[in-house]
């Protein structure tokens, strides 16, 4: 049976800071081959709670648990519970080559499993994508991104476009892109935050960075507070960019090009709750002509 050595207190903390629920600590645990009551008390310990506490917890757990034996330490479930190890679990997007998403069948182009990546052509029609470009151009305002220490918006050099939001449902036309949207995501429509659009001139970008609100950052707090973390991103392509202006995945090697309709998706939080560090990406450098996308962050609650 293991003990909680360095490593393993390194990982209960690691995790507490990721903000890791109790019980998929004690599960992790568990399958590791810890006995309930020891992975229970370990993680209430590493929670700082009274160690007393932790012991009565236990305790109680131990009284309705049937007295199973714990499972033996395998090294399966070794690496399976080994720290910032994410683990794959099914994308709630739907299987096949052609999905209907609400009141369109929309086509997979490209799947990839780590990270989870879905390319797709054909979300949006070119009109749709017009019209979406034609409402936002006289709205638009300098994007911000979020202070990782204080959680407000600023306007920094590393992220060059423009944007505007659309509330949730706004009117008709949204409505039904917000729907069509969810429906592909397999992810309920009160989970989403309102659209993004965004525009970038030539030579403008947005560098590398993860969708999620990192766990270790105070500002994160901030955001999280309502519907919690982002899980997974559409950004769709609403124009086909002359050169460059690729979605890019530094970690995992991978880019996806601009066209008009096409979307790619990406999922960063599993059932655990863990993050997936592979999904880092960012706008490379628009060198001809200008971009302009349509964004939903999909959280785990419901949004507004
Ligand atoms: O413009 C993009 O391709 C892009 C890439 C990554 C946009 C975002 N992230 C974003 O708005 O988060
Ligand atoms: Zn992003």
């Amino acid at each position: 049976m293991p003990v909680v050595d360095a490593s393993w207190e390194t990982w209960l903390s690691s995790n507490v800071a990721r903000g890791c629920s109790i019980d998929s600590m004690i599960d992790a645990m568990v399958q590791a081959g810890f006995a309930t009551e020891a992975a229970r008390a370990a993680v209430h310990k590493a929670f700082g709670r009274d160690p007393a506490e932790a012991a009565e917890a236990a305790e109680a757990v131990e009284a309705v648990e049937a007295a199973a034996p714990a499972p033996a330490a395998t090294e399966a479930a070794l690496v399976k519970a080994a720290p910032q190890t994410y683990q794959y679990d099914e994308s709630p997007v739907a299987r096949g080559n052609v999905i209907r998403a609400h009141d369109r069948d929309v086509h997979v182009l490209m799947r990839c499993e780590r990270p989870q990546v879905i390319v797709f052509a054909d979300v949006l029609s070119p009109d749709e994508c017009n019209e979406m470009i034609e409402r936002s151009r006289h709205r638009l305002k300098r994007s911000t991104t979020v202070n990782p220490v204080t959680g407000k918006e600023d306007v920094i050099r590393n992220r060059t476009s423009e944007g505007i939001w659309y509330q949730r449902g706004e009117d008709a036309f949204i409505e039904q892109m917000d729907r069509r949207i969810s429906s592909l995501m397999n992810w309920p429509v009160e989970n989403g935050e309102g659209l993004q659009i965004l525009h970038y001139g030539t030579s403008g970008e947005y560098r590398p960075h993860f969708d999620y609100f990192p766990p270790d950052q105070a500002g994160s707090a901030v955001h999280t507070a309502q519907g919690g973390q982002r899980v997974a991103t559409l950004v769709i392509y609403l124009n086909d960019v002359a050169d460059g202006g690729e979605t890019i995945f530094p970690e995992a090697g991978m880019s996806v090009a601009a066209k008009q309709g096409g979307a790619v998706y990406f999922r960063y939080m599993n059932g655990q709750r863990q993050l997936d560090p592979l999904t880092l990406h960012g706008g490379a450098p628009v060198r001809g002509g200008d971009k302009w996308i349509m964004t939903k962050w999909m959280r785990e609650r419901a949004y507004g």
